[in-house]
């Protein structure tokens, strides 16, 4: 499995592609954010703390909220920093913190130490507040505004597993970095997709060629978002995203998928025509027992992540 680095050029020369194209580390994007500047942790708990957010727990090894995802659970947006902020100045923290700068060392020295449960969160900025969706600007780069903004926050060597969204991306650094493996939607048979949809049990960061031997031949693409980078990730990319600073905070951009692009993947076209399905499953439930709740399901449930942009 070869990783190239993803190229980064200034925001005055990148331009979405028409048909999807590759991903790209957009530097300047968000040099006005407001976010970049304010967001402390004691200023989000000032904005939002009473608000109650949906935490993931995962217990590693490794700490992959898609792949070893426990109970979870509700907590307000303090006691999360709060949690957060104790994690990240532990000594043994900084200590995998300054001594490994290598996702895999990261992952694995975060693995060694005795704490069972990790928290990552993915949450809609809208909803924790609009003060603070305030302090973002949405990126320009398409005509139509985004279907969702999310926030992102985790401690070090937690990831969100490899994963591919339906629509085009952005997202953006805003506190601590974070470190991106990414795959194009042609490596798709080499990654071991769950039941052909949206998730992969294969975890690039260790990866094991002896349960996914196909995956050795993945040519994938990886960076380092720091404060204030964006990374443009095309609508059907994989991708598997880990915290690689003691805490790390970001805000990511789901736009409609514009046509042509995203509609040329074989592995999106499976997703998107058994999502299509599914609903028209439910649909005909629920006109047939006039019950609103076969739609609510869990995202978990789905086997989605919450903060999925919708169709
Ligand atoms: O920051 C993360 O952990 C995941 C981000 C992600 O999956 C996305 O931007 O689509």
């Amino acid at each position: 499995m070869d990783l190239i680095e993803i190229p980064r050029i200034h925001v005055s020369e990148f331009r979405p592609p028409r048909m999807g194209g590759e991903p790209r580390v957009v530097l300047e994007n968000a040099q006005q954010w407001r976010a970049l500047r304010a967001w402390s942790p004691e200023y989000l708990k000032s904005m939002a703390g009473a608000k109650h957010v949906a935490v993931r727990e995962t217990v590693g090894p490794p700490r992959n909220v898609y792949q070893n995802l426990a109970e979870g659970g509700r907590i307000s947006f303090a006691q999360y920093l709060d949690w957060v902020l104790e994690m990240a100045s532990g000594e043994d923290f900084r200590n995998v913190a300054t001594r490994h700068c290598n996702v895999a060392d990261i992952t694995r020295a975060i693995c060694n130490l005795p704490f069972a449960n990790a928290y990552y969160l993915d949450t809609r900025l809208a909803a924790l507040s609009t003060e603070l969706l305030k302090d973002v600007d949405i990126p320009r780069w398409y005509t139509s505004d985004p279907v969702d903004v999310l926030l992102w926050c985790g401690v070090l060597g937690t990831s969100s597993g490899l994963h591919f969204d339906i629509t085009p991306n952005c997202n953006v650094q805003v506190a601590g970095h974070k470190h991106f493996i990414l795959f194009p939607p042609s490596a798709c048979r080499l990654l071991y997709q769950n039941g052909g949809g949206a998730h992969c049990p294969f975890d690039p960061n260790t990866p094991d060629f002896d349960r996914f031997p196909l995956a050795k031949k993945a040519l994938g693409w990886r960076c380092t978002l720091y404060m204030g980078d964006s990374l443009y990730i095309p609508a059907g990319w994989f991708h598997q995203v880990t915290v690689t600073s003691p805490w790390a905070l970001n805000v990511n951009f789901f736009w409609p998928r514009p046509f042509p692009q995203g509609l040329i993947t074989p592995s999106l076209w499976r997703v998107l025509i058994r999502r299509k399905w599914a609903r028209l499953r439910a649909g005909l439930r629920v006109s047939g027992s006039h019950s609103y709740f076969c739609r609510i399901r869990p995202a978990q449930e789905r086997g989605v992540k919450a903060g999925a942009a919708p169709e």
